[in-house]
C-alpha cells in the first residue's frame, strides 16, 4: 500500500530567481509528497528581469497527460499556478477536472500580477479563462491583485478594509470556488491573510508582521506549503498560518544574507526546518 501521498503541479520551469516549480518542488518534497511536476512554459528566469527566454509548453500539455491517463495514475491534489496562454489554461481546466473527477482536491493559485500590475505575459482573454479554472477549485489562493482582477474590482493602491477583502472573497465563493485565501494585504506594519472556508459564513483573518520587501516568487513559496499542509489534514486557517509565516521566515533570512530582490527568497536555508515540522504521524 502507497502511504506516501502525490500531488500533481501544473506551473512552469523558471531557470533561475526562484519561483513556480524550482520552489514548489523542493517545498512540498520536504513536505514528504511526491511532487509530479505539469510543466507549462519553460523560461530561463521569471518574467521580472529586463529579459529571459520563454518556450510555451501549451501544444505538449496534452500528449503528456494522455501518457499518465494511459499509466491509469492518479493525484491526492493538483495544484495550479503561472499559464503562458489562454488556450493553455483552457486545456488545464480540462485536465483539472478530469482529476476532480478521479477525487484529487485541486488547489488553485490564480497567478496573474502583483502590486495592481499584471505580469508581462498576461492577456485579458487569460483573466477569463482563470476565472472557470478557479471555479473548479477546492482552494483559491489569489493575491489582492489577482483577487481584484477575478472579482472586477478596481485595484487600489492604498489598500481595501478587511469588510471590502471578505465581499471579494465571497465573490469568488459565488464564482465557484469553495474556499478562498486572500494573500498579503497590507494593514500598517502587517500582511493580512483572509480566510474564507467552505460553506462558513465568516471570514477568519490571519495576520503577520512583515520583516522585509517584498520579493518574487512568494506568492509560489506560499502557496506550495498550504496545498502541503491542507493535504495533511491540517484545517485552512492553521495552513494559512504555516504558510505565511514561513514566507516570513524567507524573506527576513533573504534580507540577511544579503540576496537581491529580483533572485527572490533563499528558502533553501530553512528548507530542513520547515520538513521537522511536517513528520508523519
Ligand atoms: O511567481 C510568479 C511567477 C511565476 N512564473 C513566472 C513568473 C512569475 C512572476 O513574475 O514570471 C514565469
Amino acid at each position: 500500500m502507497d502511504m506516501q501521498k502525490k500531488i500533481a503541479v501544473i506551473n512552469d520551469l523558471s531557470g533561475y530567481g526562484r519561483c513556480s516549480l524550482t520552489v514548489a518542488m523542493p517545498i512540498l518534497s520536504v513536505m514528504r509528497y511526491q511532487c509530479c511536476p505539469v510543466p507549462t512554459a519553460i523560461l530561463s528566469n521569471h518574467t521580472g528581469f529586463h529579459t529571459f527566454f520563454y518556450d510555451d509548453y501549451t501544444e505538449k500539455l496534452t500528449a503528456y497527460i494522455g501518457a499518465w491517463e494511459r499509466l491509469g495514475l492518479s493525484f491526492d491534489a493538483v495544484l495550479t499556478g503561472f499559464f503562458g496562454s489562454a488556450e493553455q489554461i483552457r486545456l488545464v481546466t480540462e485536465i483539472v477536472n478530469g482529476m476532480k473527477k478521479k477525487g484529487s482536491a485541486v488547489i488553485v493559485d490564480p497567478v496573474m500580477g502583483d502590486d495592481g500590475e499584471l505580469y508581462q505575459t498576461y492577456t485579458e482573454e487569460m483573466c477569463g479563462r482563470m476565472r472557470e479554472l478557479a471555479a473548479l477549485s477546492d482552494v483559491v489562493v489569489p493575491n489582492v491583485t489577482e483577487c481584484c482582477l477575478l472579482t472586477g474590482m478596481p485595484y487600489r493602491e492604498a489598500g481595501f478594509k478587511r469588510q471590502e477583502l471578505f465581499a471579494m472573497a465571497l465573490r469568488l465563493r459565488d464564482l465557484g470556488a469553495k474556499s478562498v485565501v486572500i494573500t498579503g494585504a497590507r494593514e500598517g506594519s502587517f500582511l493580512t491573510n483572509v480566510v474564507l472556508e467552505a460553506g462558513k459564513a465568516e471570514a477568519e483573518f490571519v495576520r503577520m508582521r512583515s520583516l522585509g520587501v517584498s520579493r518574487p516568487g512568494t506568492g509560489d513559496v506560499f502557496s506550495s506549503v498550504l496545498a502541503g499542509a491542507v493535504l495533511g489534514g491540517r484545517p485552512l486557517a492553521e495552513s494559512v498560518y504555516l504558510a505565511a509565516r514561513f514566507v516570513r521566515d524567507c524573506i527576513k533570512k533573504s534580507d540577511e544574507l544579503g540576496i537581491p530582490v529580483l533572485n527572490g527568497v533563499c528558502f533553501e536555508e530553512l528548507l530542513g526546518k520547515l520538513g521537522r515540522g511536517f513528520v508523519r504521524s
